[in-house]
């Protein structure tokens, strides 16, 4: 595992391979589990109705949704109305480490990208609280990620996220505009199926 700090802004920091083959394999399989209770289901975009192409799912005591009525975090799957599973012990102990002063993770967002899946430039800003970093797991294809600046405009710079990668967005990065450009088919054999997964941990609401 290596830290290497990337593009202009304080607070990026990518774990280049923090989780190695086994790692990543144990932590599938945890997530296998949570999508059985938790199933992935397809957010629509707020007013069009215009489905995501990224599937979606969580764990942890709120979860990220997005319907015709916008994007919120709420404590229940949208389609079984069941609490959302818990957030694996593999991800508190990545928090702990990475965001050692940060309240703990309320919420863990599970992506699935099919090979034609993207998602748009946007800032993560449905948080109550933007002190705690953001922080990202990719398992199975590489994917293309593009990260900007606190603006829309403002220039970008894209770089390759592989499975088993860190990313930590804490500080100014917290709040750049960033998006996933493409994904890269056949560039691992984690996913039977390809496709790309990936874990965002959040702390939603301020410290109790
Ligand atoms: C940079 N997910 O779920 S994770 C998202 O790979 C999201 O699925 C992407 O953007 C994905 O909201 C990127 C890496 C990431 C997450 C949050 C960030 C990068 C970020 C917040 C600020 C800047
Ligand atoms: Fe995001």
């Amino acid at each position: 595992m290596q830290k290497i700090k990337i593009g202009g802004l304080a607070g990026l920091s990518y774990l280049s391979g923090y989780f190695d083959r086994d790692g990543q394999e144990a932590l599938l399989e945890q997530i296998r589990t949570i999508v059985s209770e938790a199933p992935l289901f397809q957010p629509v975009m707020p007013k069009t109705g215009k489905p995501f192409s990224v599937k979606m799912s969580n764990c942890g005591p709120l979860g990220w949704v997005s319907d015709i009525n916008g994007y919120r975090y709420q404590p229940t799957h949208p389609e079984t109305g069941k609490p959302w599973p818990e957030i694996p012990d593999t991800l508190l102990d990545l928090w702990c480490e990475v965001a050692p002063d940060a309240p703990k993770p309320e919420a863990c967002l599970i992506n699935f990208y099919e090979t034609g899946a993207r998602m748009g430039l946007h800032q993560d800003r449905d948080e109550q609280m933007f002190e705690a970093p953001v922080v990202s797991v990719s398992l199975g294809d590489s994917a293309t990620f593009r990260v900007g600046g606190l603006k829309r405009k403002d220039p970008t710079s894209s770089f390759r996220l592989l499975s088993g990668d860190v990313v930590v967005l804490g500080g100014e990065a917290r709040l750049a505009f960033h998006g996933i450009d493409r994904i890269l088919k056949d560039t691992s054999t984690l996913l039977k199926n390809g496709g790309r997964i990936n874990l965002t941990l959040r702390r939603v609401t301020p410290a109790d």
